[in-house]
């Protein structure tokens, strides 16, 4: 952990001019380490420390969020927006090397500018949920024509043939003994169940008839900002920016907002998919994304729907199974706790599964 002082000579590296009043902890990401820094001007801004152990190639990663931010900024100009500071994240940069990251060699981190009045929801009803897949549909239709090659930040980050091989080692290796439990014994079994259907979205591609596009690739709820009357801003938390099957998006926010409760809610019985928040999000999303998604893509929301909770089940339980060195936990037991609730949304997503499609199909 570093003290105040150290972090006011991060900052100190960065192009602002104002006083620094104080830093202090923001929100509540699981990778990145969020902090809010006042300033004695009209901006605040927002210091990162970025997890390069997580995001190995920095380079690699402001660029993508430099091209993004920039084209978008872009769109919003040529489309004669106003308050566009508050609709595309701006990064600060660091006069001494022009980058927008500043390390010490050991530790990396940029700032951007807070955004005013703006906030962000644990969940969505499905008024917001709609806006919500607009604004995502929107985010990638506007992404569907950028100049610049982004890289993958996390290669193969949504692959779930690799997800799922990973698990199969962790499971192989024990590291810390948790494969002698019997529940975990179960919970392996039933993922090893389902791993040959959720793995269809790599077939497809190695078929030939699913494209990557640039997708956002963390789509939960709390990456979106929203003003003080409902309206969406902007989408945040732009690390995941990358090539990825649409099925991302769509599925990784309902994996958040159609969950009756949070993703590591110990109340697995109360886990439920709501269809109020898949039909209201799916109608959003598909108005705006219309444009350029296929039939295969389209058809095929439903599986999304389902593959998130899955993959999500699948990387909880292998990072339970490694002695959780990849999320941030807060008890013993919390990786195990999400693993449950996740397999139990994805059970509930599957059995949806029909009802969903007819719903697509009549969009
Ligand atoms: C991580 O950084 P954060 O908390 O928004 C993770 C996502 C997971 C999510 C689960 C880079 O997102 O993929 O879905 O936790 N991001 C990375 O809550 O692994
Ligand atoms: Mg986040």
């Amino acid at each position: 952990m570093k003290t105040q002082e150290e972090l006011r000579r991060i900052v100190g590296n960065f192009e602002i001019r104002d006083e620094i009043l104080d830093v202090a902890p923001l929100g509540n990401g699981l990778i990145n380490d969020t902090f809010i820094v006042k300033t004695s001007g009209k901006d605040n801004y927002v210091l990162q420390r970025i997890n390069n152990a997580i995001f190995q190639d920095v380079e690699l990663l402001q660029h993508n969020i430099d091209c993004v931010t920039r084209h978008i900024r872009e769109k919003l100009v040529k489309a004669g927006e106003s308050d566009i500071d508050r609709k595309v994240l701006t990064f600060l940069r660091v006069p001494a090397t022009g980058k927008t990251y500043w390390t010490d060699g050991e530790t990396y981190w940029r700032v951007s500018l807070f955004i005013k009045d703006a906030y962000t929801y644990e969940t969505v009803d499905p008024k917001y949920s709609c806006f919500a897949g607009e604004a995502f549909g929107n985010f990638e239709a506007m992404l569907a024509d950028i100049p610049d090659t982004l890289g993958e930040t996390i290669p193969d980050f949504h692959n779930m043939e690799l997800r799922a091989r990973q698990l199969r080692e962790a499971v192989a290796a024990d590291p810390v003994g948790r494969m002698e439990d019997e529940e975990v014994k179960e919970i392996l079994a039933e993922l090893l169940v389902y791993e040959e259907e959720m793995t269809k979205a790599e077939r497809m591609h190695r078929e030939g008839i699913l494209p990557k596009r640039i997708c956002h690739c963390d789509t939960k709820v709390n990456n979106m900002m929203f003003d003080a009357d409902g309206n969406i801003l902007c989408v945040i938390d732009l690390d995941t920016v990358m090539p990825s099957f649409v099925f991302s998006d769509f599925g990784d926010f309902l994996r958040t907002a159609a969950n009756t409760v949070a993703e590591d809610s110990p109340e697995i019985d109360k886990v439920d998919f709501r269809m109020d928040i898949f039909e209201a999000f799916a109608t959003g999303y598909i108005r705006s994304a219309k444009v350029f998604l296929t039939p295969v893509e389209k058809e095929n929301l439903p599986y999304a729907a389902c593959l998130f909770p899955y993959m999500q089940a699948v990387r909880f339980f292998a990072d339970y199974i490694n002695g959780d060195v990849y999320y941030k936990i807060k008890y013993p037991e919390h990786n195990l706790v999400r693993t449950r609730n996740q397999l139990k949304l994805f059970r509930s997503a599957l059995s949806k599964v029909p009802e969903m499609s007819s719903f697509i199909a009549s969009l």
